[in-house]
């Protein structure tokens, strides 16, 4: 079999950025003009009150301290509550291509390659902005990369399971030199009007080149030693955003078409999820989890973070071993691993070996083992 790398990573930051205390000054004008327009209906007992979000709580509970966006207007106007995203004609390059591009040439920057050395694009993310042509087959006419293009939804898990299936191709010879692209545009999806949920996402761009090890010609290079996937059934993070929403007009818009989730449930019920599939893996590996130098995880909950990394690495455990980018970004769905692998690896030396590893929505978990060549 082939042996594969990573030989490349980018990222692309959005534009625009919205802190916690301008998502709550927002949040909050709106749950007073609601509290006032029906205010006899709560004053009867018939409806009840909506309550303040706070600042502190939100950093307290997620590690959240801000997002970035690919478009503010629209997001903080209580009447509106959401990004004001504007049609393009088909003609033009949709929004997720452009900054999946952006994200993709700076992995190639970084592996030393040309779009036309690639012949596999998989676009991996929480949602695409249209079902088809692929975004993946825009990107791959966009860039002139070779061979094949497709898209693929595991929700936070995208990014792992896409890199899975791309060392799978290089590994069969399927494909050679595969760009994985995660374009994550969540806010579109966010209930800014739910106190329990208007904090958590944002938007990024993250990206990976996976290729055969001996054709890489980078210095950047991590070997793959293991990789690893698991799903889950679950209701407790649901969309129930699609295609036939239009076939029951009255339900076409209800609050069950964004992110809901159960966050108290999911917490519970993920981490020994994540625990029994990591052990497994170990195991299998018959590598140590102190032998880690870093942890890439998933960016959804500092909390939840902290309880994988205790358990893995034990009470002691330096700050830096598991890098947290949920302060600045957010939860990203799949692209939060990918953004601590590409801005914390450059320290690793020969021999070095990292984890890289999502969980999320499905509920899934994705897990990668990697060496610094
Ligand atoms: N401000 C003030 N108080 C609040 C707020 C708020 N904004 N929200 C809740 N509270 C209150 C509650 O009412 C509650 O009050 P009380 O104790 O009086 O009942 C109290 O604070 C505690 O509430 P919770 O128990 O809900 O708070 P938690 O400590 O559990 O924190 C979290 C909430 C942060 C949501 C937490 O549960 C969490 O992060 N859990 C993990 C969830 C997770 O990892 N989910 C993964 C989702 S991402 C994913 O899979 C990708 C999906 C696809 C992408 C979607 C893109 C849009």
């Amino acid at each position: 079999m082939n042996k594969v790398v990573i030989s490349g990573s980018g990222l692309y930051t959005p534009p625009h950025s919205i802190s916690n205390e301008e998502l709550v000054t927002s949040l909050n004008r709106y749950v007073d003009q609601y509290n006032s327009q029906h205010a006899s209906l709560i004053a009867n007992g018939e409806l009840n009150a909506l309550a303040h979000s706070s600042a502190e709580f939100i950093e307290k509970a997620s590690g959240i301290k801000q997002r970035y966006v690919m478009v503010k207007e629209g997001i903080l106007e209580p009447d509106i509550m959401m990004p004001l995203i504007k049609d393009r004609p088909s003609t033009e390059l949709s929004m997720q291509a452009e900054m999946g591009i952006a994200a993709a040439n700076k992995a190639l920057e970084q592996a030393k390659l040309l779009a036309s050395d690639i012949d596999l694009v998989i676009v991996a993310c929480a949602y695409t902005q249209r079902s088809y042509p692929a975004i993946a087959i825009e990107i791959q006419q966009a860039m002139g990369t070779k061979g094949f293009a497709y898209d693929m939804l595991v929700a936070c898990s995208s990014a792992t399971f896409a890199i899975v299936n791309a060392i799978n191709a290089v590994q069969s010879g399927t494909a050679s030199r595969v760009l994985v692209i995660n374009p994550e545009i969540c806010s579109p999806q966010v209930n800014y009007r739910d106190r329990d949920s208007h904090f958590i996402f944002g938007d990024v761009a993250t990206a990976v080149v996976v290729e055969k090890a001996n054709n890489a010609h980078t210095e950047f290079a991590f070997n793959v030693l293991s990789s690893k996937c698991v799903t889950d059934y679950s209701n407790n993070i649901r969309s129930n955003f699609g295609h036939m929403n239009r076939c029951d007009p009255l339900n076409a818009n209800s609050s069950d078409k964004l992110f809901h989730q159960q966050g108290r449930k999911v917490f519970k019920e993920l981490l020994p999820m994540i625990y029994q599939h990591l052990d497994k893996q170990l195991e299998q590996e018959q590598i140590q989890a102190n032998e880690f130098k870093r942890l890439w995880l998933h960016q959804a909950n500092i909390n939840m973070n902290q309880f994988v990394v205790r358990k893995l690495l034990g009470d002691n455990v330096d700050a830096a071993q598991a890098p947290v980018v949920l302060d600045e970004y957010a939860n990203t769905a799949s692209a939060g691993s990918i953004i601590a692998f590409n801005k914390y690896n450059h320290d690793f030396k020969t021999g070095d070996l990292g984890l890289l590893c999502s969980f999320g929505a499905g509920y899934s978990v994705g897990s990668i083992i990697l060496e610094k060549t």
